[in-house]
């Protein structure tokens, strides 16, 4: 291990992490990802100790690593789950999230889409909207709308380094500038939105199942079965195979968007849509009707 060797201690590394030349022993290695998340929150100051933190949990990997590192950091961080009614694949995520909550004996809010809408296989087969993006919508509706509810200020959630790096490809692929602007690992607390947070967006992905397998936390290990075909994980795999001839890729594709394009991007003058108010549920929303509120009225007709 880099760190013991350093110290004259005589730890065997269990992993190599190429793009950061560092071997780290199990210790070194948990120690390594806390300080690292910490720098990312400090870095883009995302929040303090203060603050009352929402984790949008689903029982994978990386939201439960990202809330274990919150909770040995000391934030205030509690958990809010989401079953999506998605049979087993939801029944399996919900148990492990709930025992994971009980472990660190933390709140974990529980909400069920078939109560408030109908379950995600539902939707599907009510309405024309592709799966995952009505499922996405409906996520990030209902996280805010109960953060505020239920006093907390700030909302993480656990998106890693893959997820960002195969996002930010996909948009360049597109050009598609109005995302692009607004692929920040922050985004701001705006009228009726609750500030948004990113904390492990420096960390990859197998990081995130490393760190969750050394602190033996229980995780879904399976995707949602509507994951499949989806055209990020053929961004991911590709990525993934310029990172292993070349490592440190996905992070300098990154963080270099971050730190050089994403201010020229912002620095151009844009038509704001502006922001109102859905007649129907009072939530911030583009249009008089909120997406959620017509995706409502399409599963009810
Ligand atoms: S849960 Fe929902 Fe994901 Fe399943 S339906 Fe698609 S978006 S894949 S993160
Ligand atoms: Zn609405």
């Amino acid at each position: 291990c880099t760190i013991c060797k350093a110290k004259n201690l005589n730890n065997k590394a269990i992993v190599f992490l190429p793009h950061h030349r560092l071997a780290l022993c199990k210790e070194h290695f948990i120690e390594w990802f806390e300080k690292r998340v910490d720098k990312t929150i400090k870095e883009f100051k995302m929040f303090d100790k203060n603050d009352n933190i929402l984790v949008a949990v689903s029982g994978g990997k990386d939201s439960l690593s990202l809330w274990n590192a919150l909770y040995k950091l000391g934030y205030n961080a509690d958990g809010f789950y989401i079953n999506l009614g998605i049979n087993e694949y939801s029944e399996d995520s919900k148990i492990l999230a709930q025992k994971f909550a009980d472990k660190i004996g933390k709140k974990l809010h529980i909400i069920s889409l078939k109560e408030e809408i109908a379950s995600i296989p539902e939707i599907k087969e009510k309405t024309n909207r592709p799966t995952c993006s009505a499922c996405g919508t409906i996520k990030r509706y209902y996280i805010n709308k109960y953060a505020k509810e239920l006093g907390y200020n700030i909302i993480a959630t656990g998106h890693n380094l893959d997820d960002e790096a195969a996002v930010l490809f996909s948009n360049t692929l597109n050009w598609e500038i109005d995302f692009l602007k607004k692929q920040y690992p922050v985004l701001k607390e705006e009228d009726g939105f609750i500030k948004k947070v990113k904390p492990l967006c420096k960390i990859t992905e197998k990081e995130s199942a490393l760190y969750a397998f050394l602190n033996n936390i229980d995780y879904i290990e399976y995707e949602c079965p509507f994951a499949e075909g989806a055209s990020s994980i053929e961004y991911k795999i590709f990525l993934n195979e310029l990172e292993n001839k070349h490592p440190g890729t996905k992070l300098k594709f990154y963080t270099q968007f971050l730190k050089k394009m994403y201010p020229i991007l912002n620095s151009v003058e844009k038509e704001e849509k502006s922001l109102k108010h859905c007649i129907i549920c009072g939530e911030p929303s583009f249009n008089d009707i909120c997406s959620v509120c017509r995706l409502k009225q399409l599963v009810k007709n």
